[in-house]
């Protein structure tokens, strides 16, 4: 049905740097594939229904106009918009900018931000290249368009500039640092700016909220009441809101027989020892090379539990083209080796390492085969990861070692929770869970189930949705007085 401008339905644009499909180029053809992501999941509902779209990196650059137009028209058909990106682009607002200098600064490693003008200038470029889509799309002020994640911060104010009554969300998905740790970035201020656009700006914390309140204060001098900040007579609010996962999907994939049968098989495989499970993105914030020294100090400390644990570490590739990542990779293997060369025999090895990425299914039996998961994290916006082991333990056994760190830790409270820094307490927290008797593994986890289920992704967007709505209710009401 086509519908007028002013009595069509109202439309609400999804933006995140990538599009849930992701588009790969092989033997010649085109292909499309579905991301099983968390937010895809959650957000399924929400874009799929007609009228509504999602506006996003299709994650590869066309050769041709004719591979452009495919695609575009195929991405079309599932409500999805590319916004194609040249390699040039790619390098300076993605590689550039938004690795170089916002995922350091944000996870608090200083050290590792290159600052370099001309990537700023691309991340400014390719930001309008996105409210230049979204403006193509033909937004109407009754619309709701809700920004993903660090990548498109400017986004929110250069929609607000076209759009001046919209209802705009943004969501951050990795932390906020404090105040004068992002005053570090010499484009702080027209970060900030560019979010202010937004009327709801979201993070997974309190602390982040309260750290971007800060920068917004102590930055600009902006007036604040409670979390509601003034932006030229506008009320824009900051709020906490946890991203859950798709409780259902992991807790059914786990009761399934299939899933059941192949746990089996890795609990075999390993002969049954203490199995100890990592997934991790290749990432400086996952704290994956702290981890692996404390399990070496446990193996060094307790030699009665060599041969009788399994640390099972799936690495994730990410961002190899980044120095800083490649870095660790190299650190990751040298430090797997040794700990087995030095700890392993014949008929065991201490670690089992995976530079890999596995089907869904292959995860979720890796979930329900883990007796841990250890997450140490040295900074992580939420982590996922632990919340789909928790849903994955259908039968409430297992432990969680989570690091505090972890937006997670601020909801799983039952978790064994650590300081990643010290080695002392991963290695102790890892003894603690090894040993937990049975009875205990089971309250533990069986709180931490009741939380994940409640709270999950489907929960989240719609609270975050329904709290747009009633910021908008309120400030046409306060522009009525
Ligand atoms: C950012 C923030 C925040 C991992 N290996 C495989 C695979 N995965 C999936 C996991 C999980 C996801 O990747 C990782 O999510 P995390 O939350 O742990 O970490 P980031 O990627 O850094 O995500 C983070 C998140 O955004 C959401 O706001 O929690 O703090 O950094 O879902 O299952 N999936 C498949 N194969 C793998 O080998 N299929």
């Amino acid at each position: 049905m086509i519908f007028s401008k002013h009595m069509r339905n109202k439309k609400t644009i999804i933006i995140s740097n990538r599009l849930p499909v992701r588009v790969e180029r092989r033997d010649g053809d085109l292909h499309f594939i579905p991301s099983e992501g968390g937010l895809a999941t959650g957000l399924g509902s929400i874009y799929q229904q007609e009228g509504n779209i999602w506006v996003g990196w299709p994650g590869f650059v066309p050769e041709s106009e004719q591979e452009e137009r495919l695609t575009r028209e195929k991405l079309a058909e599932l409500n999805l918009v590319p916004v194609f990106l040249t390699e040039e682009e790619l390098q300076g607002y993605y590689e550039g900018f938004s690795n170089e200098v916002l995922w350091p600064i944000f996870h608090y490693r200083l050290s590792y931000a290159v600052y370099n003008t001309e990537n700023w200038h691309v991340y400014q470029q390719v930001n309008k290249k996105f409210a230049e889509v979204i403006n193509r799309q033909d937004p109407d002020e009754k619309d709701e368009v809700w920004i993903h994640d660090y990548q498109l911060m400017l986004l929110p104010q250069l929609v607000r500039e076209d759009h001046p009554t919209i209802a705009i969300g943004y969501f951050q998905h990795i932390p906020f640092p404090p105040d004068e740790v992002f005053r570090c970035i010499p484009w702080r201020d027209e970060l900030i700016k560019g979010l202010l656009g937004a009327d709801l700006i979201a993070f997974h914390t309190y602390n982040d909220t309260q750290h971007f309140l800060n920068a917004c204060t102590h930055l600009l001098g902006l007036p604040i009441q409670n979390n509601c900040l003034l932006v030229d007579g506008r009320s824009v609010y900051a709020e906490v809101y946890p991203m859950g996962i798709d409780f259902d999907k992991f807790s059914d994939l786990a009761k399934s027989t299939s899933i059941q049968q192949r746990a089996q098989e890795i609990k075999q495989y390993y002969r049954n020892r203490k199995f100890i499970l990592c997934i991790d993105r290749l990432d400086y914030s996952k704290g994956i090379i702290e981890r692996l020294q404390a399990y070496e100090s446990l193996l060094q400390e307790h030699p009665e539990l060599r041969e009788q644990v399994v640390l099972y570490q799936l690495v994730v590739p990410s961002r190899d083209t980044v120095p800083q990542y490649r870095l660790l990779r190299d650190e990751i293997d040298r430090a797997v080796g040794h700990i087995n060369s030095v700890y392993g025999v014949n008929e065991w090895q201490p670690i089992a390492y995976y530079y890999n990425s596995y089907p869904l299914e292959e995860l979720s039996a890796l979930y329900v085969a883990a007796d841990i998961c250890l997450v140490t994290s040295i900074r992580d916006g939420m982590n996922l990861v632990c919340k789909e082991y928790v849903a994955s333990k259908v039968e409430s056994n297992g432990v969680l070692v989570l690091s505090e760190l972890a937006g997670a830790s601020k909801e799983l409270l039952e978790a064994i929770q650590v300081n990643p820094n010290s080695i002392d307490q991963i290695r102790q927290a890892l003894k603690q869970a090894i040993e937990m008797p049975e009875h205990e593994q089971q309250r533990r986890m069986q709180d931490s189930i009741e939380i994940v289920r409640k709270f999950n992704v489907r929960h989240w967007v719609k609270i975050f949705f329904n709290r747009l709505h009633e910021i908008k209710t309120l400030q046409k009401q306060e522009m009525a007085r």
